[in-house]
């Protein structure tokens, strides 16, 4: 096949010849839509050889399937062009032709199958993997709806849904040939035949077809191609009692209908167990059929596969792992349990207790029966083996036990059935093996670990800020795109002035490109010499957006009333983007709260050239990838010790933020290398944390009679203060701070308010803030996701890699 992008006149010829034969029609009568598909069936077939030969050349070696539920992806065209080492020949044609890359760009949907962080990782880490020629495939679920839209009507959120699958999805190559039946419900009969040989019947089940789509994951110019599968339920042909065949069809086609839009609350449906078994199951069962086809045997599957399971959510494949050696291959427990712990490596993304997944027997077992009397023989021979070291009675065998109480304890399951257990960030992972987790670190002392989490420097820098992208290749050259440590050369340059001057350009530049965006989308107009004062991520009230609004207020409150207070401060920018999960009443209400503060510090004349507030609509990877670069500031103000890791901390560093927050996830990390006068810490630490909740003293009633300024805020809340809103609106608000306050908003307040004005002032030494600013994009190397990924292959899943 002759390659159509070895310059811009073969490419444009092919593009023009590819539209015109596609829609019978003239090239000048396209448009950008069509023209967005050309470009994607072409660059889709460019890179087929080599993910053919990818596929090939990895077919016997060892290799990761990364089963998570979530893959927040984002659009994939530019960062496939870009990959394919193709983005300046296609640009360049397009320019020729009268054609807008960005607009046709625009034209991709964003794909957002995750709720945040959690499915941004796994996104991150499937461009690394490819880029470092690491031989892992991602297994998730093709929601036909993704992650909700978010419009903000009247200051509250409501939600549509998101139609990302309604045009075609360009990129995706459906394989029915690999489809799989997945049953549910019905029951178990067990046969031992004479010789004791045990046989496995699963009656009246009812069936699900599950189909994969594979996406091409498209390594960084190394002609490496690896497939992400998503898996789709449709009716099975297999009609096994499969009842009123209509209300059949409507029930199973619902599993892959819609993405959960909930992170951290387990509302245990029996729809996402559904989704999680179809998932597990399917690519599990599509697996082992590759591995028995090459090999004939199962007996070296943990040689040559490994499970990594991004949180609890597909722990299922523990279980069938069983079921398919057990039932399947007649293999003895014992051995079957041998390799099943030797496959599988699980991540653990959240402290939060109410996060931990555990589903109630009654719910599983009648869905899934063999996967449950196979999860109970794992849970009662564990807790034999714990009896037998610690005692019948003893609390270890409680804590560590798998089912309790009536219910199936997600986590344990994944301790239990795993080689490896990692956490997302240093304290994080000291949090797990010191407290939470401290029983079963403690009985496996070798089997937790720490893998600081990361993003992709080629999205998150070389795709969103050519600007920087620029002062580096002057700077530094090009090296750091391949290894990023390479980054810390620009610590030769940071007193050099006119590196300052470029790098406070390039601020500006994103800023005002950021500034274009909220004013076309929201008629909200920023001044970008102002500070960009930037908190986006979901929407919880450990990470304290409430926190950001009531200084905001405080703020508010000194300049209208103080007016000298104008004098010393610089403008101030404050940005919002945030998703409440639909049913987290609270969130809403503080999504509600930042809006009406915002109508009425924008709407001030007396303030409004100090103060302006956004709050943008949609926040998703395509709107991230405008805002990250644009921050001077960085929000990362969770409680301590409630925060994993976060990834848009590094995001934002990266790209020359300095970071505001507490010393929580991989904060702690970041001030590390960037040293204190390079980030604003305040707050209290994670221990303070934990020791003021466990001695149930804290009283945010205190607080407000003693702090003047959280008084006023706080009677601000409901004295009518806010005139657009009846009184009563926030009082849920009110009484939360002062009666609970569970995240220590109050406590850390007057901390944050010092640590704010530290920043103002900061920023007011131009030259001073610059540096620092470059300082903390030449420490972010460590971050990237590249580097996260070399660690987990090196210490958990020693891969070979791709020649
Ligand atoms: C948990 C649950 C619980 C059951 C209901 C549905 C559901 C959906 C998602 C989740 C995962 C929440 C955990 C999560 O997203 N953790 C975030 O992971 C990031 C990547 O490691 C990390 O940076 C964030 O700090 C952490 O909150």
């Amino acid at each position: 096949m002759t390659n159509i992008f070895t310059n811009a006149k073969t490419f444009e010829q092919a593009f023009v010849t590819q539209l015109e034969n596609t829609y019978a029609i003239d090239f000048k009568d396209s448009n950008a839509y069509q023209q967005y598909l050309a470009l994607g069936t072409l660059l889709k077939e460019h890179i087929s050889t080599d993910w053919k030969n990818t596929n090939k050349i990895e077919a016997d070696k060892r290799q990761v399937y990364y089963f998570s539920m979530e893959f927040l992806m984002g659009r994939m065209i530019t960062n496939n062009l870009m990959n394919a080492g193709v983005y300046d020949v296609v640009k360049e044609a397009f320019t020729n032709l009268g054609l807008d890359i960005n607009e046709i760009e625009h034209k991709e949907t964003d794909a957002g199958l995750g709720n945040g962080g959690l499915g941004r990782l796994a996104a991150c880490f499937m461009d690394s993997v490819a880029a470092l020629a690491l031989p892992v495939h991602g297994n998730c679920i093709r929601y036909r709806y993704g992650f909700f839209k978010q419009k903000i009507e009247n200051g509250y959120q409501v939600e549509y849904p998101d139609r990302w699958l309604k045009d075609i999805h360009v990129w995706e190559v459906r394989r029915d040939e690999e489809a799989i039946d997945i049953p549910f419900y019905g029951h178990i009969e067990l046969h031992v035949d004479e010789k004791g040989k045990l046989t496995v019947y699963h009656k009246n089940a009812e069936y699900v077809k599950a189909v994969p789509y594979d996406v091409p994951i498209i390594g960084y110019k190394n002609e490496v191609v690896n497939t992400l599968r998503l898996w789709s339920a449709e009716p099975s042909d297999r009609y096994e009692n499969q009842g009123g065949t209509f209300e059949y069809h409507k029930k199973l086609r619902q599993i892959s209908e819609m993405l959960y839009p909930n992170d951290e609350t387990d509302e245990g449906k029996i729809l996402r167990l559904k989704q999680q078994y179809l998932f597990s199951s399917a690519g599990v069962n599509a697996i082992i059929r590759k591995h028995k086809k090459l090999y004939g045997t199962l007996e070296n599957l943990s040689e040559k596969a490994v499970f990594h399971i991004n949180d609890t959510h597909p722990t299922l494949i523990i279980p069938e792992l069983m079921r398919i050696l057990v039932d399947e291959e007649n293999m003895e427990w014992e051995k079957a349990w041998e390799i099943t712990r030797h496959c599988v490596a699980y991540t653990n993304h959240t402290i939060l207790s109410e996060a931990l997944e555990k589903w109630p027997i009654r719910l599983l077992q009648p869905l899934l029966p063999r996967i449950y009397t196979i999860t109970e023989e794992i849970n009662r021979r564990f807790e034999l083996e714990l009896k037998a070291k610690f005692g019948d009675y003893a609390k270890q065998v409680e804590e560590m036990c798998i089912i309790k109480n009536g219910m199936i304890h997600m986590a344990n399951l994944a301790i239990v059935g795993s080689f490896s257990v990692n956490g997302v960030a240093q304290l994080h992972t000291d949090i797990l093996k010191g407290i939470e987790m401290k029983t079963f670190n403690d009985y496996y002392p070798n089997k937790f670990n720490n893998k600081t989490n990361g993003i992709t420097h080629r999205r998150w820098v070389l795709q969103s800020n050519p600007e920087l992208v620029s002062i580096l290749k002057d700077t530094i050259g090009e090296g750091w795109i391949k290894d990023t440590t390479k980054l810390e050369g620009l610590l030769k340059f940071v007193d050099d002035k006119s590196i300052q001057k470029r790098y406070d350009e390039m601020k500006l530049a994103r800023k005002q490109a950021l500034a274009k965006k909220i004013f076309k989308e929201q008629g909200v107009e920023l001044d970008p010499t102002s500070i960009f004062d930037i908190q986006v991520k979901r929407l919880h009230e450990y990470k304290r957006q409430l926190m950001n609004a009531l200084h905001i207020m405080h703020i508010y409150n000194e300049l209208k009333t103080n007016p000298e207070v104008r004098n010393h401060f610089h403008p101030h920018s404050f940005i919002f983007g945030a998703k409440a999960a639909p049913t987290y009443y609270f969130a809403k209400k503080v999504i509600k709260l930042i809006n009406t503060i915002a109508d009425k510090v924008n709407n001030d004349p007396d303030t409004n050239k100090f103060l302006k507030v956004v709050f943008v609509e949609d926040y998703n990877v395509t709107y991230a990838e405008t805002i990250m670069p644009a921050a001077d500031l960085s929000e990362q103000i969770s409680t301590a010790s409630k925060e994993a890791s976060g990834t848009g901390n590094m995001k934002f560093m990266m790209n020359g933020a300095i970071t505001i927050g507490t010393l929580d996830g991989a904060n702690v990390e970041i001030a590390e290398l960037v040293g204190n006068d390079n980030i604003v810490i305040f707050g209290m630490n994670a221990e303070e944390v934990t020791s003021l909740m466990a001695s149930h003293s804290y009283n945010p009633y205190d607080l407000y009679e003693k702090d003047p300024h959280i008084k006023r805020i706080l009677d601000q809340l409901t004295n009518g203060f806010f005139d657009n809103v009846p009184n009563h609106e926030f009082e849920e608000i009110r009484r939360n701070l002062l009666e609970r306050d569970t995240y220590f908003v109050l406590k850390d307040f007057r901390s944050y308010v010092m640590a704010q004005a530290k920043a103002n002032k900061m920023y007011q030494n131009r030259s001073e803030w610059l540096k620092k600013s470059i300082i903390n994009t030449a420490k972010s190397g460590f971050f990237s996701t590249d580097r996260t990924m070399e660690e987990y292959n090196r210490d958990i899943w020693h891969l070979e890699k791709i020649k």
